[in-house]
């Protein structure tokens, strides 16, 4: 017997129809749009320089288009999943038959094809990276911020071009009813369309029950996806201890002062000087890209009133230096507006006591409305830009 490729019309089941195809596909589309925007957000808020002031409020912003960014994208999976499976057997498409126009219908074709396989390996890789990222897991070489940048503008693209080709059809499927029973499902006992839907509709409950308690104190108990347990020093999780990032030695030194910089003028402090400085409190949340967040109580010294005493103006543009000797987040720039906005500290206590080692002792950033990544714990050092 020879091994003969299947067709598309060997399918006959009622759940690889567009009547299903139309509503997972929306409801995906739907997720990667929230997820497309709230990413060019953290992606923005994670530049160096901003041409446009990014908002220093509400303090709770980047917490909640993170969380979204992080909830909208594990949802995603199932959706994708589920998608692909109603759809697959038109990988067994046969070309256009011959015919009047055929090479152009032939060209037609093999480009939607092509425009499919594109969209599909860019929302397969966008959710695979993302989700090894916020599980902290790195399998990959290349630098994860660009790249994820990069294809989610290459899926968007994609995705835009595939609805606007299948417009028609998804009008048509959504003005199908679904159908009932038996009629809908290929045979008696079989699984309708209804209960696909809903069952995946149930599976994107679940990855969304499961995941968003890392941003949302009261679910915490219920979050088995969570990045974090929510667990810490201080009541506040930890992203990257002290001993992870070998600056035990240098944090706890007896010898520790902060450099202030600006141009030739050096103002060295040490943690009695800083704690005798203008002290003040504000209720801050780290919101780490990975999706998890947690609110503090956080007191020091204003950054601005740091940067005036080098003789900078409140606008300045800072450069945060930690004792951290290597690593990617030991260098980061506090843009204008968080140096401006007075809710920005150079935090000495959480929680009304002093720092925890793993929070960033002898003193961390904390900025309002700020990705966790550039909370720079350890500091050592600010440069500030004249
Ligand atoms: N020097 C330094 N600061 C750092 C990091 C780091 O690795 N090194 N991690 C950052 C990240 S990714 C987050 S989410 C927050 C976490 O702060 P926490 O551990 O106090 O909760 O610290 C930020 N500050
Ligand atoms: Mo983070």
């Amino acid at each position: 017997m020879a091994l003969r490729a299947p067709s598309e019309d060997q399918f006959v089941s009622p759940l690889h129809s567009p009547a299903v195809a139309a509503r997972v596909g929306s409801w995906l589309g739907a997720c990667f749009a929230v997820c497309f925007l709230t990413g060019l957000v953290s992606h923005y808020a994670q530049e160096v320089a901003h041409p446009v002031p990014f908002p220093t409020s509400p303090v709770w912003g980047y917490r909640v288009t993170q969380g979204v960014h992080v909830v909208t994208g594990a949802a995603a999976v199932p959706l994708l999943l589920v998608k692909l499976w109603t759809v697959y057997p038109r990988f067994w498409q046969r070309p256009p038959r011959r015919g009047p126009r055929w090479g152009r219908r032939l060209a037609l074709t093999a480009v939607e094809r092509l425009s499919i396989a594109v969209l599909v390996g860019a929302a397969v890789f966008q959710l695979a990276s993302g989700l090894a990222n916020s599980a902290q897991w790195y399998p990959f070489d290349f630098s994860f911020r660009p790249t994820h940048y990069a294809i989610a503008w290459v899926s968007i693209g994609a995705l835009v071009l595939h609805v606007a080709v299948k417009l028609p059809l998804v009008r048509e499927a959504f003005a199908t009813p679904l159908g009932r029973g038996e009629e809908s499902s290929g045979g008696p006992g079989r699984p309708s369309r209804r209960m696909l839907l809903s069952s995946t509709g149930v599976a994107v409950a679940v990855v969304v029950v499961t995941t968003v308690g890392q941003a949302v104190p009261a679910l915490r108990r219920v979050s088995v996806f969570a990045t974090t347990d929510g667990d810490g020093p201080q009541d506040l999780p930890v992203n990257q201890t002290a001993r992870e990032a070998e600056v035990v030695a240098l944090a706890t030194s007896p010898s520790w002062s902060l450099e202030v910089v600006r141009g030739d003028r050096t103002v060295r402090l040490t943690r009695e000087q800083l704690a005798a400085l203008e002290q003040h409190t504000e209720e801050l949340p780290i919101a780490c890209v990975e999706g998890w967040s947690a609110s503090g109580r956080w007191t020091g010294v204003r950054v601005r009133d740091l940067v005036s005493m080098v003789g900078g103006e409140p606008d300045a543009t800072v450069v945060v230096r930690s004792l951290q000797p290597s690593g990617p987040f030991r260098t980061t720039v506090l843009q204008p507006e968080f140096v401006s906005d007075s809710r920005t500290l150079l935090a000495l206590e959480l929680e009304g006591e002093p720092l925890a080692l793993d929070h960033g002792f002898p003193c961390r950033v904390i900025a309002p409305n700020r990705p966790g990544v550039l909370q720079t714990k350890w500091v050592g050092r600010l440069e500030v830009q004249t």
